[in-house]
């Protein structure tokens, strides 16, 4: 028949049916100096998973796409809320947009220069990311933040750019979030 099923994603949690999908947990202990309190960070059960990215298996080459979900747990290091490790495109003019499905977050993204900004990331919340901008998603909730990700195959990603840091970090002060400025960020 010409009518295909394309792969379904439930807007209300993120799941991909219909297609293959290639799963990646990253745990705490794969987090190494992504957090800013090490004590609490060594503390952690390392087996703990932080988040999981599900993406479908479709061809990679010049104009294609990924697409992924990234759901991101409730937790935190110390007073620092769980995140992804963050990064820049390994090419750097590549951009990419996110699609917040559920759950509470914020998404930090830091230009070439070192300056920061945060978005909001809820249900239906979209993200444009620009290109030469690394970004990272924040959960402030207490429930897992799910965001769906489309973005160039060519992009690639480059985790070493940022060993220093983002410029900002979000933590919990008195039941509050907090954003904090880092020196040497
Ligand atoms: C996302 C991220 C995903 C995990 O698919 O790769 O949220 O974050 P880290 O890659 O920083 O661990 C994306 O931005 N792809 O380009
Ligand atoms: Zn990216």
């Amino acid at each position: 028949s010409q009518i295909i099923q394309p792969p379904l994603v439930a807007w209300a949690n993120g799941a991909f049916s219909h297609a293959p999908v290639i799963r990646k947990t990253t745990r705490i202990q794969d987090l190494t100096a992504v957090f800013a309190d090490g004590q609490a960070w060594r503390s952690c059960d390392p087996q703990l998973p932080v988040y999981t990215v599900e993406m479908l298996e479709t061809p990679a080459g010049e104009g294609e796409l990924w697409t992924g979900v990234t759901h991101l747990n409730p937790g935190k290091v110390g007073n620092e809320f769980f995140m992804t490790r963050g990064h820049f495109h390994a090419r750097r003019e590549q951009g990419e947009v996110y699609f917040g499905l559920r759950g509470q977050g914020l998404l930090l993204l830091q230009d070439e220069h070192g300056k920061a900004r945060l978005e909001t990331v809820c249900a239906g919340s979209v993200h444009i990311i620009p290109g030469f901008t690394a970004h990272r998603l924040i959960n402030t909730g207490s429930e897992i933040l799910s965001a769906l990700a489309v973005w160039p195959t060519i992009a690639g990603h480059d985790y070493a750019a940022l060993q220093g840091g983002f410029a900002l970090r979000v933590q919990e002060e008195n039941q509050q979030i907090c954003v904090c400025e880092v020196q040497n960020g």
